[in-house]
């Protein structure tokens, strides 16, 4: 009985016991379940729709998407909110494509994830003789995934999503691919040998401790700073020690700059937070400690003018990775290891008697926050109709301040840009935004994820053309009827949408919309609640009664056209060229 019995002996004793037998559907889910993954987020079709109708008769939730690209960023956030590895699963080919961004940004994004695809058989694509969907999955995703993996028996599930949980997690965390052929699914063995042959990874979140001596480097660096700087990044608030974090923070006395989703962390209204005073802290400080977060585009990699006088700073860095050091610039304290390992490690060196940075500097970053705080709440309460980014986003500023268990999701350009700024976050991993690539379209699956994975009212400020990468999705919302509230800040276009067509033709600018779009027609048609507004006060009621309600909810906020700047805060990335700014006077105007 068990491993030598061929897979006619098995469809015979089928026939009489089909209880002592399972399968490859079954030994995927049970596989699943054993290293504590609950949810799937899925599109059905071949060979995967019943893996997910068995997975939900088994007492797992799957989520069913519109298109995998959703699910996929789903499982992407729910990966960066929990600390275990999204499960997203795919139709082949084509499904799998559009899953395979999300697995990218999970991996750029240095969150766990796991892609499950089903693919056609081995012998029929490897020979190219034109399958249903064919393709060589797992060579498409290697090179977009922390690991890939096939599955080709029955009897290796366990070892294959052990293998996928573990690589997804271990070190720096990232997506994995695990390949799963049709027929494996409906595979046969016997029950007890299958049982067994599963896999509970232990300890897939391994300590990594740093050296002492790394410990001793970097408080000698620390120590020497007049001028010190933290940027806390989101590998911080992916790591789940924020009481650490905080400690840490709090006892070395440093201003900190919170990265987009690690605001929170530490609460934006902390009296070291430094976010209103960034240039001045970016350009004079003289010491940065970074903790989870890479000096990559987003820090302009730790040059240039913002960053005042070159070579004038030393870094500490915190990461898991040990090639993430010198990527960008020399850093003279590597502390390698996980954040609460290296935190814990660093309050123990430094004691009890740490010198806390000159009074000078931090009162001067501390006046200037004040004063720019103050500079900029007037523009918060202007009541203007239509409405501009800051009177719209005074509202939802104030309204999260009421609700600090509310998960803010956000993308769009200007809609990104503004709202990073204004929306004080208050408690951590409480915003989900567009990550390391600046991706449009995580919106949705953001948001549902975060509606399913922590139970919390979310909040999805949307910019009108971000949100449609993924609107569809919102007859997802609505169907499993998620505590989510949708907010568009309707400029009609990408940046502006008051562009013209440079060339004097009929057809549009190439960054505009329909104008004056309903969206909040299209949450009708499903069954959610749709608002119209084009006020802050007609906007906080809607956002207040949404909350109130917690029902899948849209409003369509009228922002003036010409409200946006191109391409928000970064238009400085925009290509440009003499010869184009001299052939088009218009775009000196931009
Ligand atoms: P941000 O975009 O917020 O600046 P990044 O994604 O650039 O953040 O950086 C996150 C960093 O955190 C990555 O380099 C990753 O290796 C690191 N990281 C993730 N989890 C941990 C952890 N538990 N301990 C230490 N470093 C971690
Ligand atoms: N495609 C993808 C997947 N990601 C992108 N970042 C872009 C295209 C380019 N892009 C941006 O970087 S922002 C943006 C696009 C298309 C949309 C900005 O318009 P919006 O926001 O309506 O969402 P604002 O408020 O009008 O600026
Ligand atoms: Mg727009």
């Amino acid at each position: 009985m068990g491993l030598d019995e061929t897979q006619d002996d098995l469809a015979a004793r089928a026939e009489t016991a089909p209880e002592t037998l399972t399968d490859g559907f079954h030994l995927l889910i049970d596989a699943l379940k054993l290293n504590g993954v609950e949810t799937i987020y899925n599109v059905p079709g071949i060979p995967i729709t019943d893996l997910g109708r068995y997975a939900q008769a088994q007492g797992m939730r799957v989520i069913s998407f519109r298109h995998e690209q959703h699910a996929g960023y789903a499982a992407a956030a729910a990966g960066f909110l929990t600390k275990k590895p999204g499960v997203c699963m795919t139709v082949s080919a084509p499904g799998f494509l559009n899953g395979l961004t999300a697995l990218a940004h999970a991996t750029t994004n240095c969150w766990p994830m796991i892609l499950i695809s089903g693919s056609s058989e081995r012998e029929v694509v490897d020979l190219q003789r034109g399958d249903y969907e064919e393709m060589d999955q797992l060579a498409i995703a290697r090179p977009h995934a922390k690991a890939a993996y096939r599955i080709l028996e029955a009897k290796d599930i366990g070892l294959g999503v052990a293998r996928a949980v573990r690589a997804a997690l271990t070190g720096r965390p990232g997506g994995v691919y695990l390949d799963v052929p049709g027929a494996l699914l409906g595979q046969v063995m016997d029950a007890v040998e299958g049982q067994k042959s599963l896999i509970e990874v232990v300890d897939p979140n391994p300590k990594s401790v740093p050296a002492p001596e790394a410990v001793a480097r970097a408080v000698d660096v620390l120590s020497k700073a007049e001028k010190p700087l933290i940027i806390i990044g989101k590998g911080a608030a992916y790591a789940q020690c924020d009481d650490l974090v905080r400690n840490l923070v709090e006892t070395l006395g440093f201003p900190y700059l919170p990265m987009s989703m690690a605001k929170g962390l530490l609460p934006d209204t902390h009296p070291q937070c430094a976010s209103a005073a960034r240039s001045l802290v970016l350009k004079e400080s003289d010491c940065v400690f970074l903790i989870g977060a890479r000096l990559n585009w987003l820090l302009s990699h730790g040059e240039g003018k913002a960053w005042g006088e070159k070579g004038a700073k030393s870094f500490v860095q915190i990461d898991i990775e040990p090639t993430e050091m010198d990527s960008n610039q020399k850093i003279s304290a590597p502390l390698i290891g996980d954040i609460e390992s290296c935190a814990g490690a660093l309050l123990e060196a430094i004691g009890s008697d740490w010198k806390k940075p000159p009074e000078e500097w931090t009162g001067a970053v501390s006046a200037k926050v004040q004063a720019n705080v103050e500079r900029m709440a007037p523009k918060l309460r202007n009541n203007n109709s239509p409405m501009d980014y800051q009177g719209s986003l005074g509202v939802l500023k104030d309204l999260i301040a009421e609700n600090p268990d509310v998960v803010l999701v956000n993308e769009g350009a200007n809609a990104l840009d503004q709202a990073r700024s204004i929306i004080d976050i208050h408690k951590p991993r409480k915003r989900l935004d567009v990550g390391t690539w600046g991706i449009m379209g995580i919106g949705m699956g953001s948001a549902i994820a975060a509606a399913i994975e922590t139970g919390n009212q979310v909040l999805a400020v949307e910019g009108d053309s971000a949100f449609g990468f993924c609107g569809m999705e919102i007859e997802t919302v609505c169907r499993y009827n998620l505590p989510v509230c949708i907010v568009i800040m309707n400029n009609n276009g990408i940046y502006r949408g008051d562009g013209e067509n440079w060339g004097g033709g009929d057809d549009p600018s190439t960054t505009v919309f329909v104008k004056d779009a309903r969206y909040d027609l299209m949450m009708q048609a499903f069954g959610g609640e749709g608002r119209h507004v084009d006020n802050p006060d007609a906007l906080r009621a809607a956002v207040k009664e949404a909350f109130a309600s917690g029902k899948p909810t849209l409003i369509n906020a009228v922002i003036a056209e010409g409200a946006g700047r191109e391409s928000g805060n970064i238009g400085n990335l925009n290509p440009s060229s003499v010869v184009a700014q001299a052939r088009y006077p218009q775009a000196k105007k931009i």
